[in-house]
């Protein structure tokens, strides 16, 4: 691919305030933006990500150990990828190490699309022009009447699919605000519900038991995601009654996992970070085992970076996942033009050579 080597990566930290806070405790995200330099002149702008816990973490984690083990490496992502994955391995074969990682695979990646002259989806092999995008909203502490209006500027913005959350004390009040939103949606949109590893697994029988008369197109981190046999368990007690599908990913950091669950018939639906798994590089892999199993992948937030793989992806009909107010380009967050942009529920490229994603 290149006979470039690395000659330095640098990061930089900022925290990116929300306009819709997605929590008391949550109103700002961190974003840790990396730069590459390479022995050929090339360079790169890549991104690791954090929406709360351990965006000093990952900015430390480049700084000590990934910067100074991936000078004088090739620049050839999907060769430097495996062999830092081991480096970090001691502190831990996902989470904090990958998420770290992310940051110099898509600077990487960046850097070899600008050398060809191209969008990173035609280097990566583009197979669509257009993929279909979900409204989804962290809205758990939106009051009813907000909630009913969070929807109806999705339906109004064209969007035929949404993703809310779920996961009240009391399901009977979970039931109430699906009840609202399916009334603003209609039957024939589709509902997403999101419990983001709030049950266990007798609590989720009984919700979702509930929750089916509101028809969920899937039901995302129902039980802690580390709980393979509950959600092995959980999907088949799906099958046998509403048969409603599981859908993980988010917090899941390695391709072995993702095989893991889909191996195990734990879920139907995988829902990788791109940053979370560490980068374009996993990603992929990830994706060819989703297909190998048949699965549905629908990657996890990050529009103007999971919209352009999703171009790629070989999976049937990706979703990408549009959170309300929270991309970076509608953060004000980005200096130039997003590499993406998404109307009437539709995503599509905009001009761009790399990624197209450069921070403030
Ligand atoms: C989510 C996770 C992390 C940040 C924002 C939103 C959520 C989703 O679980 O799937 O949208
Ligand atoms: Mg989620």
């Amino acid at each position: 691919m290149t006979d470039a080597v690395i000659r330095s990566l640098t990061a930089r930290l900022r925290r990116i305030p929300l306009d819709r806070p997605w929590g008391a405790d949550v109103r700002a995200i961190g974003v840790i933006d990396t730069h590459v330099v390479l022995s050929d002149g090339g360079e790169g702008w890549g991104f690791s990500w954090t929406p709360q816990i351990g965006a000093e973490a990952v900015l430390a984690m480049i700084e000590h150990e990934i910067a100074p083990a991936a000078v004088g490496r090739t620049a050839d992502p999907e060769q430097t990828w495996p062999a830092l994955w081991e480096h970090l391995h001691e502190a831990g074969g996902g989470g904090i190490t990958t998420i770290a990682l992310a940051g110099l695979d898509l600077a990487l990646w960046d850097a070899a699309a600008r050398r060809a002259d191209l969008p990173v989806s035609r280097m990566l092999g583009r197979r669509r022009d257009t993929v279909r995008s979900y409204g989804s909203g962290v809205n758990l502490h939106y009051p009813l009447d907000e909630l009913a209006a969070q929807i109806r500027r999705w339906v109004d913005a064209g969007f035929d699919a949404v993703k809310v959350k779920v996961g009240k004390p009391d399901v009977a009040e979970d039931l109430e605000r699906m009840r609202a939103v399916r009334d603003v949606l209609g039957p024939d949109r589709a509902l997403m519900i999101d419990a983001n590893q709030r049950w266990d697994l007798d609590r989720a029988t009984r919700h979702l038991e509930v929750l089916a008369e509101v028809a969920p197109a899937w039901i995302e981190e129902p039980l802690r995601a580390d709980d393979l046999a509950g959600h092995i368990e959980l999907s088949r007690r799906l099958a046998a009654s509403s048969g409603i599908p599981i859908a993980v990913g988010e917090n899941l950091h390695t391709a072995f996992r993702f095989d893991d669950v889909l191996r195990a018939g734990a879920a139907q639906i995988v829902q990788p970070n791109v940053v979370r798994v560490g980068g374009i590089t996993p990603f992929r892999r990830i994706a060819a085992i989703a297909a190998d199993h048949g699965a549905a992948l629908h990657p996890h937030l990050l529009p103007e970076l999971s919209g352009q793989l999703a171009l790629t992806l070989e999976t049937v009909d990706p979703l990408v996942e549009d959170v309300e107010d929270a991309g970076f380009g509608q953060l004000g967050a980005l200096d130039g033009p997003s590499p993406v942009r998404i109307a009437d529920g539709v995503l599509r490229e905009t001009d761009h050579v790399g990624l197209g994603i450069r921070f403030r």
